[in-house]
Formats: structure tokens, sequence, C-alpha cells
């Protein structure tokens, strides 16, 4: 593997800065913190961590609405609590990857509060500004948090944009000098030994509100080439674009291997299926398995050789997977493993978020106890519009961006481990039984069976370039595949519910061996059992 291309092998890391350790004892992780658990992450083994915004921010969207991209908030430590970190992670073959917010910044930011001043002031045009219609906004375009895209600022006598909170507004892209800002900016943070960027909403920069354009303008790809150019194509930085409007044709864009845009995206096809079509992620439907193989084949076969995936079943703005799609029940750690397995044989760069790799479950809290800004004006807004309450905690239960925001669970000991403080989020009470303490030193957790996939991956080449074919395409319960290059072959095979069913391909041979499954005995049972998963290894008779 070229160097260039190091994260082809490895999985990355996606670390809540704000829920992961907190070392001052205010009950806020911090960037200390991050570091006093990197002998965790060595053990477990990633290449990189990705750590959601820590830049000075008002903290309206956690960090999400950054309001000095080239400081560090105080709240999770200083500049040089940063430079400390890069430096321990390295010794550690770690990478640390920067969340950047490009869409928008902070209504706080010096731009914007310059921009708000005058239509003359030279950072007006840094934000995208229109004049109002009669008394009212220029369109009824919504805010993904809620109620109208415009803001009315009287001291200019304009509407600014804003996709996200009022305090989100969003920048201008046309404007060249908001571009080289930008520019300047990341290349001040690639010279501090940043090892790549994580790009929020990237696909929405190229905006065009007067034609109800968010996602995908007709701009983006040269917007995206021209920043490619001047800040990402130098060294070995990975860079992964988080977009929700993501095709399998546009991903090849974004991911072409000639490095002309990004290393990859994130893609939301598969996260999108359990809701009901055409509304939004809070009207729950069951998940259709069927269509949920068809979608990540479809990705991993149309990506091949033309682009690179990457892999995820959870990250801070979705509910934990194992109660999603698996069983936080009585097959808590067999349903997380084999999520696990399923996801990290497929082709792609795999990413773990803190505390998937302990099987970290859902939470039913008050809603007193609920931080997430989406989450609370969600409840508002349905209530008023005449939604039961219980409808709407079964819907806050099931997706709310809290289930991944819980602190994280280190051990048994008060607040999990996570602070000597007073959490700023409740912590999950299933922390004594659910803690990394006990995990690691367990064998058989779902700690040590993320640890053998990663290693698996940087053993066998056949993980980074084995070509993707799906077995049992109309199975109603089993997700199989082999994957396949010269000289070898991984066949995975899983049942994705709680019922026992008969082995429904060929009874593996002695050519077959067993590099991971989630049940001890697997090599002599005909059966498949709840939630069973198992992983082989061929190799191709020369
Ligand atoms: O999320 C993008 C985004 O579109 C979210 O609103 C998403 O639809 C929602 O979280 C799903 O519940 C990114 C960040 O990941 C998110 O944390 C930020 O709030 C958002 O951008 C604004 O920066
Ligand atoms: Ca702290």
């Amino acid at each position: 593997m070229s160097e260039h291309n190091w994260w082809k092998n490895a999985v990355i890391y996606q670390i809540y800065p704000r829920s992961f350790s907190d070392s001052n004892k205010d009950g806020i992780g911090d960037l200390q913190g991050i570091i006093s658990k990197l002998d965790y992450l060595e053990n477990l083994g990633v290449g990189a961590l990705w750590l959601s915004p820590v830049c000075r921010s008002p903290q309206d969207d956690n960090g999400y609405d950054i309001s000095d991209y080239q400081d560090i908030d105080p709240m999770f430590g200083t500049l040089g609590d940063m430079e400390n970190l890069i430096e321990e992670a390295k010794k550690r073959h770690i990478r640390i990857i920067l969340d950047l917010v490009l869409n928008h910044s902070s209504d706080e930011h010096y731009w914007f509060q310059e921009a708000k001043k005058s239509r003359e002031n030279p950072y007006h045009d840094f934000y995208v500004w229109r004049d109002g219609v009669e008394g009212t906004p220029p369109n009824q375009m919504r805010a993904a948090f809620g109620g109208s895209a415009w803001e009315w600022v009287p001291q200019v006598q304009q509407y600014y944009f804003h996709q996200f909170s009022v305090k989100q507004p969003d920048l201008n892209w046309e404007n060249d000098r908001v571009r080289r800002e930008i520019y300047d900016m990341i290349r001040w943070w690639v010279k501090k030994g940043i090892g790549g960027f994580r790009l929020d909403v990237i696909d929405q920069i190229a905006k065009e509100p007067d034609q109800g354009i968010t996602v995908n303008g007709p701009k983006l790809h040269e917007f995206l080439r021209e920043l490619s150019r001047e800040t990402f194509q130098e060294g070995e930085l990975v860079t992964v674009g988080e977009t929700w409007g993501a095709t399998t044709e546009l991903a090849k864009c974004y991911s072409n291997p000639d490095h002309s845009e990004l290393s990859m995206v994130f893609q939301f096809e598969h996260i999108c299926l359990d809701q009901m079509e055409g509304k939004e992620k809070w009207d729950l439907a069951p998940l259709p398995f069927l269509k949920l193989k068809e979608v990540l084949s479809r990705w991993q076969r149309e990506l091949y050789g033309k682009g690179w995936n990457s892999l995820f079943w959870d990250n801070h703005d979705l509910p934990r997977i194992v109660s999603r799609w698996g069983n936080d029940g009585a097959y808590r750690v067999e349903s997380a493993k084999m999520l696990a397995i399923l996801l990290h044989g497929m082709q792609g760069t795999p990413y773990i978020y803190q505390g998937e790799e302990l099987g970290m479950t859902n939470i039913r809290y008050e809603i007193e106890d609920y931080r997430d800004i989406e989450t609370l004006n969600m409840y508002r807004e349905r209530l008023e519009k005449g939604y039961g309450k219980e409808e709407v905690m079964a819907s806050i239960y099931a997706k709310s961006r809290d289930n991944a925001r819980t602190p994280m669970q280190w051990n048994d000991g008060e607040n999990a481990g996570f602070t000597e403080g007073k959490p700023w989020m409740k912590v999950n009470p299933n922390y004594k039984e659910i803690n990394a303490e006990s995990q690691v030193k367990d064998e058989d957790s779902v700690f040590s069976c993320y640890r053998k996939l990663i290693r698996l991956r940087k053993e066998y080449p056949v993980f980074v370039d084995g070509c993707f074919e799906l077995l049992l395409e109309k199975d109603e319960n089993v997700f199989a595949y082999t994957r396949t290059n010269q000289d070898s072959q991984l066949l995975v095979i899983c049942n994705f519910y709680d019922q026992t069913l008969e082995y429904p391909l060929e009874q593996p041979d002695s050519s077959m061996r067993l590099l991971i499954g989630n049940y001890k005995d697997a090599d002599q049972t005909r059966m498949l059992r709840p939630y069973e998963a198992r992983m082989y290894f061929v190799e191709k008779k020369k």
C-alpha cells in the first residue's frame, strides 16, 4: 500500500470530544482526555481519529458552528493541547483528522459580525443575503433544524440564508475571498501536522437559494476541485466528505482515484432505509432487509476500481446500530459483533464511532435530559402540530442524535469513568454492564471482535482489493457475500435476525479457514444461530 493510500487498509475512529473523556472535572470531554486514552486506541488498532469539531464555537450545535477556525475552544483545551495530541498520536502511528465545517460559520465569527454591520462592509458578501418580498422572506425554504431558512437583520434590511440553525449562517462560496480565506486556514492546519479532514455537509456549499437548490448545486464539483488543488493534494492527507445527497455516480466523482476531489465520501442511502418514504427520519418504518442488501451491494459494485467507499453504521448524528438493527437485549453481544463483521468485510474504509466497539446502546430519557438542538426543536414543533407525546418520544428513542452522544463508558465506577464532575449529559445507566475496562481484558467481548477485524484487514490484502459479490440475494434473513482477488477469497455469512436457520450455503470444508465468528464452535454446526456471523478465508489453488 503506497503511503498516499494508507487509508485504504486503515480503520478510522470517530471521537465526539465532549463525550469522550473529561480531564478537568468540568463534566465535558476535552483534548487532554483524548490524550489519556491514546493507549486504548492504539490497542484497538485504529490508524486515525476523526474529531468532531473542537474549534472555538458558541456551541449552539455542539461545535458545528465555528467562530474561529484557527483556535481551539477553551472548553476542549488550547492549541498547545492540540499540538500535543498530534504528537502523542503520531508516536502511536495514529493520525488526527479535523472536522471542517465550511458550509457555514457561527454568527459569532468575526466575518459575520462584520457582515451584518452594513451592506458596504467588506465582509458583507461573505454570506448569502437577499432582500425580502413585501416584508416576508424571499422564499419558503426551511432550515434543517426547523423554521425558515431566512433570518432578517434590521441593520442591513436584508435576510441571510441559513440551512441549519439561525446561529449557523451559510458562507457564500461564490465569493473568491471566502474561498481563499478557507484555503489559507486549511494550509495552516496541514502545517501543524493534521492528517486529514472530514468535510461537514460539503455537498451543500454550492447552494443556489433563488432556485431552491441546497444540495448538489451546479458549481459543486468546480469548487471541490479547486479546494482540493489548493490544499489537499500535497502529502498523505485523507479527506472524507459528508454527502447526504450522494448517488454512486456522484461518489465516483468525489472519490475519483486521480485525487481530483476527495479520498471518499460518507453516503447515507442505507442509513435512510428505516423511515417512511419521502418523510423525515422521525417517521419510523421497519428496515426493509432485502433493500439494505441491494443498496450496500450496489455501492460495493459500482465503486469497485472507480472510487472508494467509506463503511459505517454509526456517527454522532445517528442512533446506536446495535439498538437500531441489532438486538440490544438478549443478543446484544452477538448482534453487535455480527454487524461489525458484516461491515468490516466490505470494500472501503471502515469507521468506528466511539462506543460502537463496546456495543453501546440507545437511551430512553425524560425530555429534560436531552441536549440536542435538532431533537428539542422537533419535539416542540411536533407537539405544536398536534402529535401525541408518546409518538414523539418513540421517534426520539429511535432516532435522536443524543443516542450517540451519551458519555463514553470507560469503567463501572462513578459516571462510567467519563468525568469526576457532573457530566454534561446523563450517562447511559447500563455502564456497569457495558464498559471498556471489562471488555479490553475479555477475549470474547465486542471490543476484541473489532480489534481482531482491524488486524485482519491489515493482514489480508483481499480486504482491500477483493471484488464483491452478493450471495443469496433473495434470502430474507441472511446477508452473505464474497470478496475475491487473484489468489484468495473471503466468505462472509451473517444471520441478521434472532431465529436459528439451516446453514444456507454449501457446508464449509477443510479448504476454508474461519477467520472470525461470533460463536465459539462455529465450525462444528450446520446451523446459523441467532445473529451468527462467520468470516472464512479460502486460498485459491495454484
Ligand atoms: O450533519 C448534516 C445534516 O444534514 C444533519 O442535519 C443531519 O441531517 C441530521 O443530523 C440527521 O439527524 C452535519 C453534522 O454531522 C451535524 O452534526 C451538524 O449538526 C450539521 O452538519 C450542521 O453542521
Ligand atoms: Ca473538561
